[in-house]
């Protein structure tokens, strides 16, 4: 065996050279992985006894695309599309051998080879769009070369891991290997030789680019039918351009395109945002006072408290991933009628094709309700979802810590309480901890975890890992109130409904924000969410808000009862500004005393984002958050923050803290002590620092 250089080998085995990328953790193409692919090929090329080219990978995948901490970065020889054309022009056939995930470059890289081998378990992609980007070494041009027009317009503008099975389908994988993969590659390399079969060059195949070359209006459907998933974002329509030019162009010119809109797409902010959410969510997954090597409690079952909305969703996160559940109600019915509900969303998505029927069985078999919380005595963890009162979950929590077996873990689902609190009422108070699920508990990607100052590591180290199992994203943040996301929310809400009585339209301060990359407005995400959510904890704290009050007061509690914020014609989700509305606004501002104005799309916007930027900074000096970056994952999980804006924090360092900290001040000086500048903005401020120096 030779090594190319640190991180590639080249060995002849018999009559087939074996080229060796070793780059752990996931074989990205640094400089020297480039350099040593190369290398490795001519290798191989000038090795007189071989006649055919393996590419593989050691470790746990094949290439998994470009090495991003490169970016940004002046580059440096050789180029990825280099080493390709280096591996196409190759006069002895290479065969890709694929395990893992070959992403982006990776899959770039192997659509250089003449043939590809995959081992089933193994995934191949092209996610470049969600780094902001799109797949610049070839991979718009080569694509739609092997799997035509609208399949390479699916891949690339979603960026999904396609299943090797699924690749082999569509043409992508020549053949598939179910034993050891290098060997089998191998033996693939030897029977192309033996075959006398060609050296396939991707770039220089055009059939599959005919029916789009006759059929050019493909793009603009393209574009039409996906314009609601797109929105705000460049990268997609530079993928598709990109694409384009690969229907209409020779294959150079089409590459020379690519790069182009490669490069355009490279400088730009929503590029930077991307990439560095992709590092701060990995990032959120270390928590730096739970060592890495933290033993885990072994989760086999799982008990929920509560078959309500949050339960009942809680639970089917657990079920699809396996795990039997308990869940437990108070009374027969209300058991039945959570029970009802969660095969009945199983049914709807069966029936959309979506899931198959046995899986929808499997995961029902794995359910078992009770009205009993002694049935929860073997359970490794419990999640209470029972609704927000201290003194009930406090009860809950005392009868759980005498039922449950030493070592499971006692979690809740409150977004409001204190967790500390409810850990005082069990004698684990270490093996308590908040899991904070978003409604639709089944949907939503983000999981707040909530350590209370006695949580354990294990407990910690063993959530992180179950929100992983289960399809979270999960943060470690402490105990406040709201936590991390719901304060923040808080501090906009606050503003939403000042403004609007101030003289800006509910539809405006909606539109700003839903311009501004967010699914939706405060007011339509309140109508969606049941205006009386919120009544009813103001009731509770005996908190008063004007305009809040007096549409639950007339009943309207948003789209469940056709009428809220905004009207909804039955059977509509589309809101519709309501006269009546603006009578109540304007008749709390003139009780109010407020002179109503023009309000600016700019003063609605800064108004709404900085003071939950400002709660931010509080929120980190705290120590509520690690770090700024898991308040950004918080916010694009948890309440669609757009992405290619990276976050509220990363958002303000774009800005500039001190062009925040300057309106805040005039907002003071305009409104009052709630828009003082956080301690800690003010210090960054005069440091001429950002939140990602923290
Ligand atoms: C591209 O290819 C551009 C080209 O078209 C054009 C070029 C001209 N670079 O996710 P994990 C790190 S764009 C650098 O926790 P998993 C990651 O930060 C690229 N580092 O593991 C983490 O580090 P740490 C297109 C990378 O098993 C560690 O590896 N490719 C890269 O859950 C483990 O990662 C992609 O977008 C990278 N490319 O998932 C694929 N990838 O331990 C991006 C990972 O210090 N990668 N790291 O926190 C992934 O999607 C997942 O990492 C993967 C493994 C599925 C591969």
């Amino acid at each position: 065996m030779t090594a190319i250089n640190e991180f590639v080998t080249y060995e002849a085995k018999g009559t087939v050279g074996v080229v060796t990328v070793n780059s752990p953790p996931v074989n990205a193409l640094s400089q020297g992985v480039r350099a040593g692919i190369k290398g490795g090929i001519e290798a191989a090329v000038a090795d007189g006894s071989v006649n055919a080219v393996v590419l593989a990978c050691a470790g746990r995948t094949f290439i998994a695309g470009a090495d991003i901490t490169e970016f940004g970065k002046p580059p440096k020889e050789p180029g990825l599309n280099v080493v390709i054309s280096t591996i196409e022009s190759s006069s002895k056939p290479v065969v890709a051998a694929i395990h893992g995930t070959a992403l982006g470059g990776g899959l770039e890289t192997a659509l250089g080879c003449h043939y590809r081998v995959a081992v089933p378990s193994a995934k191949v992609g092209l996610p470049e769009v969600k780094l902001g980007i799109l797949p610049g070494a070839g991979g718009t041009q080569r694509l739609p070369r092997v799997v035509g027009v609208q399949k390479a317009l699916e891949f690339i503008t979603s960026g999904v891991h396609v299943p090797a099975k699924q690749a082999f389908a569509a043409g992508l994988i020549d053949e598939m290997i179910d034993g050891d993969l290098t060997e089998g590659a191998i033996a693939f390399a030897k029977k192309v030789v033996a075959e006398g079969r060609p050296l396939v060059k991707i770039s220089e195949q055009n059939d599959k680019l005919e029916e789009a070359r006759k059929n050019p209006a493909i793009f603009d459907e393209f574009r039409k039918a996906n314009a609601r998933k797109f929105r705000g974002f460049e990268a997609p329509e530079n993928c598709i351009k990109a694409i384009e030019a690969a229907v209409n162009l020779p294959f150079a010119d089409g590459l020379k395109r690519e790069r182009e809109l490669f490069m355009e797409l490279m400088s730009g902010e929503q590029a930077k945002a991307q990439q560095y959410f992709f590092f701060a969510e990995r990032q959120a997954n270390k928590i730096p006072d739970v060592p890495k090597d933290t033993p885990l409690i072994d989760i086999k079952t799982a008990g929920i408290v509560g078959a309500g909305t949050m339960g009942g969703g809680i639970a089917m996160n657990f079920l699809q991933a396996g795990i039997p559940v308990t869940i437990v109600e108070t009374s027969q019915e209300a058991l039945d009628k959570g029970i009802g509900v969660i095969k009945s969303n199983y049914a709807a998505t069966v029936s959309k094709g979506r899931l198959k029927q046995e899986a929808m069985d499997k995961y029902m078999s794995l359910l078992t309700g009770s009205t009993s919380l002694e049935d929860l005595k073997d359970a490794d963890i419990v999640i209470e979802a029972i609704f927000e009162n201290m003194d009930v979950k406090k009860e809950v929590f005392g009868k759980l810590d005498k039922i449950c077996k030493q070592g499971a873990i006692l979690a809740t689902n409150t977004s409001t309480l204190d967790i500390d609190e409810i850990g005082t009422a069990t004698s684990r108070p270490d093996y308590v901890i908040g899991l904070h699920f978003f409604s639709p508990a089944n949907v939503m990607r983000l999981l707040e975890e909530v350590r209370t100052k006695k949580t354990s590591a294990t407990v910690m180290a063993t959530c992180m890992a179950l929100a992983k199992k289960i399809g979270k994203v999960p943060v470690m943040v402490g105990v406040c109130e709201g936590f991390v996301g719901n304060r923040m929310l808080a501090k906009r809400g606050e503003q939403a409904s000042q403004l609007i009585l101030e003289g800006a339209k509910l539809e405006d301060v909606d539109r700003v924000l839903y311009d501004f990359g967010f699914p939706m407005g405060p007011f339509a995400m309140s109508d969606l969410a049941g205006n009386d959510v919120g009544w009813r904890i103001r009731q509770g704290k005996g908190v008063k808000s004007p305009v809040a009050d007096a549409i639950c007061e007339l009943g309207r509690f948003g789209q469940k009862t056709g009428d809220g914020y905004y009207h909804y014609e039955k059977g509509s989700r589309t809101p519709q500004p309501d006269p009546i509305v603006e009578e109540i606004i304007v008749k709390a501002a003139r009780d109010a005393g407020i002179n109503r104005r023009q309000v600016s799309d700019e003063e609605i916007l800064k108004r709404c984002v900085y003071p939950m930027i400002n709660e931010a900074a509080k929120i980190l000096e705290e120590g509520i958050a690690t770090r700024a970056s898991d308040i950004d994952v918080i916010w694009v999980y948890g309440y669609g923050w757009p992405i290619y804006r990276g976050g509220p924090m990363r958002y303000a360092d774009h800005i500039g803290l001190e062009n925040i900290y300057n309106d805040l001040l005039k907002f003071k000086a305009e409104h009052g002590d709630e828009w003082t500048p956080a301690p800690l903005l003010e210090r960054l401020v005069k440091e001429g620092k950002s939140f990602k120096d923290l």
